[in-house]
């Protein structure tokens, strides 16, 4: 098999990166281990940026998102009893859009297919050859049978556990990183939302958010240990820690209902550096991973693929090899911003194991200026809605 640009791993970055190379007149063959009822089905983020919602509106994959996904013009910040509205729309004239990650999945699912895309479900023992040849190539088996496709570049798109890194020689990549002492358990409830903006809630027993997915299901998370076993937390539990962390203003009620899905998520945040070696351009969290606090990860996927099909592009129009010598240094300018920022809003929300009193004062000072200094809250908002360039 040949095609142009071999793309490992169907997730936002890598099928919108096929999507917008297909646009370009650029051809690409996804491989996915996963089946496609298994990627459609995974519930993951739901915080859209400006620029994510232009990107996916502006290339023709964002009709049911106009139609269904919820703008959001501000987000709240609950702490010591009170409610406060950060109004993100007022202070940047910019705005997010709660749309369920699967469902940008299944769009662009179903656009790349439309236009006769191939998209290669469940794939197995993932192999990466001559990436420093002009003739790198990928190797797989699929439905059976040894598949060699040979492409000019290899996009590794395969996320937080994928292989694609791992063919690169030791010595190239430098790594940062770090660990939080917490977890998150997320919920999908059969609940209608009891609010219109998501709630950010600091708690002495642990941070708590409040989102949603539509009108009918909410999505709500609990912070927890670091190694919690899911059997641990029955329903009931859940639901009674998420009342005593979120109902703390007076006359406010969540809306309980069946849960339909629960997990544990670890927190890390993780950068590899640079992203691209040879003929392998790296992508979203194959390289970086940030704790969802920011609401960040989906959006830096489809950040990093944007600016990669550009240098796709420019190279296949004639040679130009300038945007894929820059393509690293540029995405992680905004990949070290969203760093910042997720690991701000985690260090003020949450709850820290053995915090001591000083850091606690510290945590309520930053909840209080960001919350009453116009231009504290404007650095959050900015932050939150996307920066347009970093
Ligand atoms: P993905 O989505 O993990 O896709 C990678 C794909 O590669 C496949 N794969 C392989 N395929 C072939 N061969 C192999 N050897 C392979 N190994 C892996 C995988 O099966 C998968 O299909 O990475 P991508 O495309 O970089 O996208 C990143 C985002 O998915 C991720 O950053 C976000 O989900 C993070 N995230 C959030 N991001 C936001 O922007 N806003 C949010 O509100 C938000 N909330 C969240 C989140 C992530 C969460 N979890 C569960 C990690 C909330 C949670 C709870
Ligand atoms: C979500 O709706 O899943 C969500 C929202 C905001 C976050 C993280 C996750 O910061």
């Amino acid at each position: 098999m040949r095609t142009q640009v071999g793309i490992v791993g169907a997730g936002p970055a890598g099928l919108m990166l096929s999507h917008l190379l297909h646009l370009a007149g650029i051809d690409s063959v996804v491989i996915e281990r996963r089946s496609r009822e298994y990627v459609q089905k995974r519930v993951r983020a739901g915080v859209l940026e400006q620029g994510s919602v232009d990107l996916l509106v502006g290339s023709g994959v964002g009709e049911r998102l106009l139609r269904e996904g919820a703008r959001h013009e501000g987000i709240e910040l609950r702490f010591d009893g009170e409610s406060h509205r950060v109004p993100m729309t007022e202070l940047t004239g910019r705005a997010i859009t709660v749309y369920g990650q699967q469902e940008v999945i299944k769009d662009l699912i179903a656009a790349r297919l439309a236009a006769g895309g191939q998209l290669l479900f469940e794939v197995d023992d993932v192999v990466l050859r001559d990436l420093d040849s002009e003739e790198p190539s990928i190797r797989f088996r699929h439905e059976g049978r040894d598949v060699e496709l040979h492409c000019d570049f290899v996009a590794g798109c395969d996320g937080s556990h994928g292989v694609s890194r791992g063919f690169v020689p030791d010595g190239v990549f430098t790594t940062y990183e770090r660990e939080y002492p917490f977890a998150w358990l997320g919920i999908l409830a059969a609940a209608p939302p009891a609010v219109h903006e998501l709630i950010y809630a600091n708690h002495e027993r642990g941070f708590a958010l409040y989102s949603l997915r539509s009108p009918e299901i909410s999505r709500l998370y609990l912070q927890v240990a670091a190694d919690t076993d899911i059997a641990e937390w029955p329903d009931d539990r859940i639901w009674s820690e998420l009342r005593t962390r979120l109902e703390t203003v007076p006359d406010w009620t969540l809306n309980e209902g069946p849960i339909l899905e629960k997990g544990v998520t670890p927190m890390r945040s993780f950068v590899v550096e640079p992203m691209q070696w040879k003929r392998l351009f790296l992508a979203g969290d194959a390289v970086h991973i940030v704790p969802p606090t920011g609401a960040k990860g989906m959006n830096l996927a489809l950040a990093d693929v944007a600016l990669l099909a550009k240098a796709f592009g420019a190279w296949y129009d004639g040679g130009q090899d300038e945007l894929l010598a820059t393509y690293s240094r540029d995405a992680l300018r905004r990949v070290w911003r969203a760093q910042h920022f997720s690991w701000w809003m985690t260090s003020m929300l949450h709850r820290l194991p053995d915090q001591d009193p000083y850091e606690r004062q510290l945590q309520r000072s930053a909840l209080r200026y960001v919350t009453s200094s116009k231009a504290y809250a404007t650095s959050l908002a900015e932050n939150y809605v996307g920066l347009p360039e970093v």
